[in-house]
């Protein structure tokens, strides 16, 4: 009998490690309820509208060439779309998720089956709602582990940790930013950050903090992503430097560092190693503005506790970055090197086919019922994209006209001083463009910041590519003598950009994902003012390099 279970164990066991190391890819099934749900640790009854009732929502796993199929069922009174962000959807553009640029939003009572792999892509990304402002509380972590055997390259850690930062509003966000689009003027900053969900002690809440419990002498990966709306995020730990190892699901070369920063839509994987004996450390969560843009400017604080560690035992506090680090930002930005081994070599486009140039910043347009009798919004290149109200890539795919037109100027129309005193004539004009791209050729952006109104930092997000960021700097992008210092060895990877205040940032790809591909800030406030465009990459040579038809269930506007 004995010998019996024995050998039942051991067959079982076999046809598990073969299933787990035989099969190819897997496919992970998931199903987000987006529902209502009051969380009582906000300090506020009004309920949010979640994934699962989970704030932060529930983390995507899956392992590098896995197949992931996530239905989303929307049981709320709100369209609803969901963003994979980071993931490249070769071909499955119908799977990325941007409301009215790759699909109609899923309505009420109605549910969509996202399906994509994840080909060649290991880390750490997030997947957010991408309509209005939902993705304040509509947001979780992805983590895509590294295929079967195939080790990290670097060493392992003993255990992983996922830190998910946040912006919270204590009213309706939706109301927030229909407000402020009535009046014309910035919507409200949030009301507190969060880590993991918790804000810790802020004004007129006594909500906890987040606590981190190690072990002395072990290596805690950080899997750190920004899920804030409209905030560039410094995170640090009192008595730690952090080993920066991967940005937005690409390798890093391994950088030490006291303090994180990090835009919106971008993710950090870091190593800690709890090198004290014992004690609590705080943690910190800080706003960065460089320029007169008001921030929330509660700091979100958290511990690292160690194990043994009395009760009573004061916290290591640590001196918070000034909101205003520029140095800082910039140091940990240009700290960024890819990894460029042989097995995860950078390739960086040596040519340009497409060289582009855009302008990206604030204007200011006439509105007769608005506060001051005018309208802030944004653009690139002098366009305030106009959100259509059918998807591009369907009018693309069935070549609806009239939704689109593929003229989006490579170039600023007027050329100016970008970072200088601004023009007189701040106004933009309106649009529905894309920019066409044959399929397999390569592309050069430098995104030009501007100072019209107030120059800011614009955390610069691509979908369905990764790019190189071969190059920043402050001031006019010199189109002479700045290319001689671009980066084409190991510049960083990655899929959003923080493009300095009042500078600008060189980013090249290679357009070999057909489909309609979304470019925006990823500050939310910017997106609904009008800083976006799209991409359009044509289908090459046969199927392979074409995008699949759509799925049965793709919702209809
Ligand atoms: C996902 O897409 C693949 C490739 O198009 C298809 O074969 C498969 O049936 C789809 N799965 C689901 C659950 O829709
Ligand atoms: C914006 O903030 C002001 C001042 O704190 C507050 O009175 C107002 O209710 C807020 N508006 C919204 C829409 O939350
Ligand atoms: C609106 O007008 C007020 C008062 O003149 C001014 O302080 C404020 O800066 C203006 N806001 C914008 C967005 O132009
Ligand atoms: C905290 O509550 C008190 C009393 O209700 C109120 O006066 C104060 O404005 C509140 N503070 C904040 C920051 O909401
Ligand atoms: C945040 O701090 C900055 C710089 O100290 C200050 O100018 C700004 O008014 C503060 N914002 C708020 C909402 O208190
Ligand atoms: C642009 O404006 C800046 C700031 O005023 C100034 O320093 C710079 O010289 C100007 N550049 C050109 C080309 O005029
Ligand atoms: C932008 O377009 C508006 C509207 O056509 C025009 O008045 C303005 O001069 C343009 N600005 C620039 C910098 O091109
Ligand atoms: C752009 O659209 C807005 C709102 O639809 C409108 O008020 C404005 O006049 C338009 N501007 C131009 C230059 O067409
Ligand atoms: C894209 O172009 C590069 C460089 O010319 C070439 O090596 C590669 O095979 C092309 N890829 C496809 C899918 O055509
Ligand atoms: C298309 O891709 C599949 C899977 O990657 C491959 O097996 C097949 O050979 C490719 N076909 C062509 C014509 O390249
Ligand atoms: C939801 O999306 C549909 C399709 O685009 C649109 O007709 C409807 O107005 C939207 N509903 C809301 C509440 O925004
Ligand atoms: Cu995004």
């Amino acid at each position: 009998m004995m010998g019996f279970r024995v050998m039942a164990l051991i067959m079982l066991m076999a046809v598990l490690m073969c299933y787990l190391s035989c099969v190819e890819s897997i496919v992970r099934h998931y199903q987000f309820n987006v529902e209502k749900k009051s969380i009582s640790r906000l300090c506020s009854s009004k309920p949010i509208i979640t994934v699962n009732g989970k704030f932060p929502g529930p983390t995507l796993y899956a392992m590098e060439d896995d197949i992931v199929i996530v239905k989303v069922v929307n049981h709320v009174q709100d369209n609803v779309t969901i963003h994979w962000h980071g993931v490249r959807q070769i071909r499955t553009g119908w799977a990325d998720g941007p409301g009215y640029i790759t699909q109609c939003p899923i309505q009420t009572g109605q549910s969509y089956v996202y399906n994509f792999t994840l080909t060649g892509q290991r880390g750490t990304l997030l997947w957010h709602a991408h309509i209005n402002w939902q993705r304040a509380t509509v947001h979780g972590a992805i983590v895509i582990l590294p295929k079967r055997g195939v080790p990290y390259p670097f060493p392992k850690p003993d255990k992983e940790e996922i830190i998910i930062l946040g912006e919270w509003w204590k009213s309706d966000v939706e109301v927030v930013i229909n407000r402020a689009m009535k009046s014309g003027i910035a919507p409200n900053v949030s009301d507190a950050h969060t880590i993991n969900g918790l804000p810790g002690p802020a004004p007129n809440c006594t909500s906890k903090g987040y606590t981190l419990h190690v072990e002395s002498g072990k290596t805690y990966l950080l899997r750190i992503v920004n899920a804030g709306l409209n905030e560039e995020l410094f995170f640090k730990i009192a008595g730690h430097q952090l080993t920066v190892v991967e940005v937005d699901a690409c390798y890093t070369k391994p950088f030490k560092t006291d303090t994180i920063f990090i835009g919106p839509g971008q993710t950090t994987n870091a190593l800690l190693t709890a090198n004290q004996k014992f004690g609590k450390f705080i943690i910190t969560l800080s706003p960065f503005m460089d320029t007169i843009v008001a921030t929330d400017n509660q700091t979100a604080t958290g511990i690292i506790r160690y194990k043994g560690t009395l009760a009573f035992s004061p916290t290591s506090l640590t001196t918070i970055p000034p909101r205003n680090a520029t140095p800082m930002m910039i140091n940990f930005m240009d700290s960024l090197r890819s990894l460029n081994s042989p097995k995860y070599p950078a390739k960086v486009p040596l040519s340009v086919d497409h060289s582009l140039l855009l302008a990206i910043g604030i204007g200011v347009n006439p509105c007769a019922t608005c506060v001051n009798g005018s309208r802030v919004v944004a653009g690139i290149n002098n366009i305030t994209f106009v959100m259509p109200s059918t998807a591009l890539l369907q009018a693309h795919y069935y070549g609806i006209s009239g939704v689109y037109t593929d003229d989006f100027p490579a170039n600023p129309p007027t050329p100016y001083n970008y970072t200088g005193n601004p023009p007189a004539n701040m106004q933009t004009n309106n649009g529905t463009k894309v920019y066409r791209l044959t399929y397999n050729s390569t592309v050069q952006i430098v995104l030009q910041g501007t100072s019209m109104v107030a120059p800011e930092s614009h955390p610069t997000h691509l979908h369905g590519f990764n790019f190189y960021v071969v190059g920043n700097g402050i001031g006019n992008y010199d189109p002479v003598n700045d290319p001689k210092k671009f980066n084409l060895v190991d510049p960083v990877e990655r899929n959003t950009i923080s493009v300095p205040t009042g500078g600008w940032a060189a980013i090249r790809f290679r357009a070999d994902n057909p489909g309609v591909w979304f470019l925006h800030c990823h500050l939310e406030v910017h997106t609904t003012w009008g800083l976006k465009m799209a991409f359009l990459v044509e289908n090459g040579k046969g199927p392979n390099q074409s995008i699949l038809p759509p799925p049965i269930d793709l919702p209809k506007c």
